[in-house]
C-alpha cells in the first residue's frame, strides 16, 4: 500500500519570530528561515511548519489573521516564501503553513464590515448577539489569556505541572464577548477581543476560507496545521446562548465541515496535508476529528503536553493512542513542545529527561512533530517582567534560537525576546562541536527512523516491565527494533529485556551507560536484534 508522506515524517515546527534572523531587527523571519535550511537538511527532518505568517496586528502574535493571503512585512514578502518552499522542496523538506480558521484579527476587512452596521452583508460573518444589553453579555464563556497559564515545579521531583482548569487547557476568566458601542451588540471571540469568532455556519465564510486554501495549495504548499479547528463547528444557530462552553467541538457540524475541507485537499495532488489542533485532552473525542479517515490526515494529541515523567503515565498514553487511532481509524501524532508550552526540558527539569524523552517522541508509532530548539536541549527563558509580551504569558518557550557562541548567537543587537539559559553553551555551534550532545542524539534517532520501516510505520507491541520503566518493541515484517525506557532517577536492571539485543542509539552519554543488563537513570535505548 502507498504510504503518504506526512505518515512517515518528522514534522519541524519552526516559530517564525524566534528561528532565524536575516535584516537585524530581532526578530526572525522567512530569510532567516531560508538560510537555515541546510540545518534542518543536516539534522533530518521531512516537513517544516510554519506558525503564522500572514499579515497581523500581532495582538496574539499572528494568530490574529488580517489578510490570510499575504505575508507580514515583519517576515518578509510572498516572494521570500516562494523562495523558502523552493529551496525546502530542493532539499526534499515540505511546507506547512498555520492556518487559523476559527478566528480572524478584529483588524481583518472582513470583520470591519461586519462590524459596520447590522445590516453589512458580513454581519453574519461574526456571530453577534443582543444579551442582556451593554451589561450583560450572551452568556457566561470565558475567553483565554486573561490570566497567564500557571505552571508550578514539585520540589520532590524537579518537574513543572499546569494548573488544572475547568476547560483542560486555557485559564479562563474573562467573557468571551466584547460590546460594540456602534451597533449596540456583543460579538464572540473565544481568544482575545481582537480575535473575533467566525460563523462557519454560513456558507460564505466556508467557501472564502476555502478560497485561502486553494491560494497556498495552487502556490505550492503542501499542508496546513489547522489552529483551534475543533472550534469552528460551535453551534451558533438558537441553541449557542445556552450550550455549555465545554460542549464547543462536540457538536456534528465540526465534522461536516472537515469532511469538505478534506475533500478540497485530496483534491490536489502530492498527498496535501491538514493536521488538526484539536484542543480536546480527552483522546476519545480528539480521535473523532479524524472522522472515517475523511475528515483531519491528522490529529494533534496533547495529553502528552501535559503527562508526567513516569512510565505508567507514557503506558497510558500509547494505549490510549493505540486504543483510539488504531489503522482503521487514522494515523497518530505524538508531541513534546511547542510554542503554546513551557518546553519538555524544563517541564521535566533535566536535560537526561529531554534525551529519553526524544527516544520516546521518535520511535513511538505516529507522526512525531518537533519544535525547534528542543534538539539543542532548550530550556524556556526567564523573562523579566517587564519583557513579557504575550498576553498569555507563553514567552518563555518563544525565545530565540541560539546559533552561534558569539554574544549575539547569530541574532541583532536586541532580540524580541530574552535568550533561553546558557545560550552559548545550547547554541548550534556549540551543539554540532559536541557528539555527544542532545543534538546529536536526535540526528542519530532521526536517522535510525529513517532507516527502519519498523520504526517509521511498523506496529508497537508494549511489553512487560518492572516498575518505572517502559518498553515496547516496533514490528514490520522482519525489521523489528525494541526500545526501552528507565524513567527512574536510577539504574535499573532490566536483563531480560536486554539479552540478545544491541544497542543502536542511546539516549545516555557514549560510555557513560552501564554495560550489560542495566539502565542508567533516565536512560533509554533503541535496541536492534543481534
Ligand atoms: O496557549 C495555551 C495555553 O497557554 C492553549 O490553551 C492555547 O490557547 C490553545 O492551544 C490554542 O492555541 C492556538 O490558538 C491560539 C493561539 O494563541 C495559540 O498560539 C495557538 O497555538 C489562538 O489562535
Amino acid at each position: 500500500m502507498r504510504i503518504p508522506w506526512w505518515q512517515t515524517a518528522v514534522v519541524y515546527q519552526i516559530y517564525p519570530r524566534s528561528f532565524a534572523d536575516s535584516d537585524g531587527d530581532g526578530v526572525g523571519d522567512l530569510a532567516g528561515v531560508t538560510a537555515r535550511l541546510d540545518h534542518l537538511a543536516w539534522l533530518g527532518v521531512d516537513a517544516l511548519w510554519l506558525s503564522p505568517i500572514f499579515r497581523s496586528p500581532m495582538a496574539d502574535f499572528g494568530y490574529d489573521v488580517s489578510d490570510y493571503t499575504d505575508v507580514d512585512p515583519v517576515f518578509g514578502s510572498l516572494e521570500d516564501l516562494d523562495h523558502l518552499v523552493a529551496e525546502a522542496h530542493a532539499r526534499g523538506i515540505r511546507v506547512v503553513l498555520d492556518w487559523v480558521p476559527n478566528h480572524t484579527s478584529d483588524q481583518h476587512p472582513w470583520f470591519d464590515a461586519s462590524r459596520s452596521s447590522r445590516e453589512d452583508p458580513k454581519r453574519d460573518w461574526y456571530v453577534w448577539r443582543d444579551g442582556g444589553g451593554p451589561d450583560r453579555p450572551p452568556n457566561e464563556w470565558a475567553a483565554a489569556f486573561v490570566e497567564p497559564a500557571r505552571w508550578t515545579r514539585d520540589p520532590a521531583t524537579g518537574e513543572l505541572r499546569r494548573q488544572p482548569d475547568a476547560t483542560g487547557g486555557t485559564d479562563h476568566t474573562g467573557t468571551a464577548w466584547t460590546w460594540d458601542e456602534g451597533t449596540e451588540q456583543w460579538y464572540l471571540h473565544l481568544f482575545l477581543p481582537e480575535q473575533p469568532d467566525l460563523d462557519w455556519s454560513n456558507p460564505e465564510v466556508e467557501a472564502a476560507m476555502h478560497d485561502v486554501l486553494r491560494f497556498w495549495l495552487d502556490r505550492g504548499i503542501d499542508g496546513f496545521r489547522a489552529d483551534v479547528v475543533h472550534m469552528i463547528g460551535k453551534d451558533v444557530g438558537e441553541g449557542l446562548e445556552t450550550m455549555p462552553q465545554s460542549d464547543i467541538g462536540k457538536g456534528e457540524a465540526v465534522h461536516a465541515l472537515l469532511r469538505r475541507i478534506r475533500t478540497l485537499l485530496d483534491g490536489y495532488e502530492g498527498d496535501r496535508m491538514m493536521v488538526g489542533e484539536v484542543f480536546l485532552l480527552d483522546p476519545a473525542e480528539m480521535a473523532t476529528f479524524y472522522g472515517t479517515r475523511d475528515e483531519l490526515h491528522l490529529s494533534f494529541n496533547f495529553a502528552p503536553l501535559f503527562t508526567r515523567w513516569r512510565a505508567d503515565r507514557w503506558r497510558r498514553r500509547i494505549e490510549e493512542s493505540e486504543r483510539f487511532v488504531p489503522p482503521e481509524v487514522g494515523w497518530p501524532t505524538w508531541v513534546l513542545s511547542n510554542h503554546d508550552t513551557v518546553r519538555h526540558a524544563d517541564r521535566y527539569g533535566s536535560e537526561a529527561r529531554a534525551r529519553a524523552a526524544a527516544v520516546l517522541l521518535l520511535t513511538l508509532r505516529g507522526t512525531p512533530f518537533l519544535y525547534a530548539g528542543e534538539e539543542l536541549g532548550l530550556f524556556d527563558a526567564e523573562v523579566p517582567v517587564d519583557r513579557i509580551v504575550d498576553p498569555g504569558g507563553r514567552d518563555g518557550c518563544r525565545a530565540p534560537i541560539p546559533w552561534t557562541r558569539s554574544s549575539d548567537h547569530g541574532w541583532g543587537p536586541e532580540p524580541w525576546l530574552p535568550f533561553p539559559p546558557a545560550p552559548a553553551e545550547h547554541s548550534l555551534e556549540a551543539r554540532r562541536d559536541d557528539p555527544r550532545s542532545i543534538l546529536h542524539l536526535y540526528r542519530r534517532l532521526l536517522a535510525a527512523r529513517r532507516a527502519s520501516p519498523a520504526l517509521h510505520r511498523g506496529d508497537v507491541v508494549l511489553l512487560d516491565t518492572p516498575e518505572g520503566v517502559l518498553a515496547y518493541d516496533r514490528v514490520a515484517g522482519d525489521d523489528v527494533r525494541r526500545v526501552v525506557v528507565n524513567f527512574t532517577g536510577e539504574q535499573v536492571a532490566v536483563p531480560d529485556l536486554l539479552a540478545g539485543w544491541w544497542v543502536e542509539v542511546d539516549s545516555g552519554l557514549d560510555g557513560e551507560r552501564p554495560a550489560g543488563s542495566a539502565l542508567g537513570p533516565d536512560e533509554a535505548l533503541v535496541l536492534t536484534r543481534e
